[in-house]
């Protein structure tokens, strides 16, 4: 196994859910984290939490000038990134797609596809001068699985799964391991944002289902970028144990 302690990781959307997880989870066993997010004070909070081995950056990962400069500049000791968890990322709406926001659309194309490729892009040659790092993307089971409403945001998570993939194809012999993380519902903030802010609903969807938490998924990226260099978990698809897979539908005339 690797040891964490000699880590350091760069979280994107690291002021909630699973990216806040992952920072206490490598910053527990002993790793530098370079937490970045849009809201300061999320940030500031975990700084206080984590202490100097967290280092912060405000950060719209659309901005991707702002990206490439943040991450092409990080400061000595957390300016040789080893593993790179690219989490940042939402889906806004539930509507069918003739019926969807179409700033919405935007907002996930630009987030979760143009700011996860910036911040790969970004990390990705240093990782490779080094002959040593790990690419973790957030992808969703949606990415693979089309259910109503998914539309946009599950075309995000496949142009995800199809990035990680590809990042695979040009980086064999470098000692650079990409893995796409795909998971099924997880509570965290995601529903809330999805639907608006509307609380209620986001809960009525996690209620009695047992999901996946925040520290559940930590503990899958902990796991794969702490095995051995020699091994890479390409694709890691995870369900809660009470979700299933819908039918196929035919609406009848
Ligand atoms: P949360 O809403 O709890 O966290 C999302 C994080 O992304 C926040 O830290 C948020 O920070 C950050 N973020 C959103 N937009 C931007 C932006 N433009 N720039 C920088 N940071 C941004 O959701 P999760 O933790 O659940 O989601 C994390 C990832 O996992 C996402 O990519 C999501 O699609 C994926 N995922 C989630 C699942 C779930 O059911 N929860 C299942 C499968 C995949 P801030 O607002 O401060 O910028
Ligand atoms: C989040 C999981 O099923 O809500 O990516 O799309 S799902």
């Amino acid at each position: 196994m690797l040891d964490p302690a000699r880590f350091t990781v760069l979280v994107t959307g690291a002021t909630a859910g699973f990216g806040a997880a992952i920072c206490r989870r490598f910053a527990g066993a002993g790793a530098r984290v370079i937490a970045t997010g849009r809201r300061a004070e999320r940030l500031d909070q975990l700084k206080a939490e984590l202490g100097e081995r967290c280092h912060t950056i405000v950060l719209d990962v659309r901005d991707t000038a702002a990206v490439r400069g943040a991450f092409t500049t990080l400061p000595a000791p957390f300016d040789e990134v080893d593993v790179c968890v690219a989490n940042a990322g939402l889906a806004l709406g539930l509507e069918p797609a003739h019926k969807a926001d179409f700033d919405e659309w935007r907002q996930m194309i630009e987030t979760n596809c143009l700011g996860l490729a910036a911040t790969i892009h970004a990390v990705l040659p240093g990782m490779v001068a080094r002959g040593r790092g790990h690419v973790v993307t957030l992808g969703s089971i949606a990415g693979d699985h089309a259910y109503p409403g998914g539309n946009v945001y599950g075309a995000t998570k496949a142009f995800v799964k199809l990035l990680a993939q590809n990042l695979r194809a040009d980086l064999a012999g470098t000692g650079v391991r990409a893995t796409n993380i795909e998971p099924g519902l997880a509570e965290t903030e995601f529903s809330v944002v999805r639907f608006h802010g509307d609380a209620e609903r986001a809960a009525g969807l996690y209620r009695n289902a047992d999901p996946i938490t925040a520290d559940d998924i930590a503990e899958a990226v902990f796991w794969t970028t702490t095995l051995p260099a020699h091994l890479d978990i390409v694709r890691m698809e995870m369900m809660p144990t009470s979700q299933g897979f819908g039918p196929t539908v035919v609406k009848r005339a």
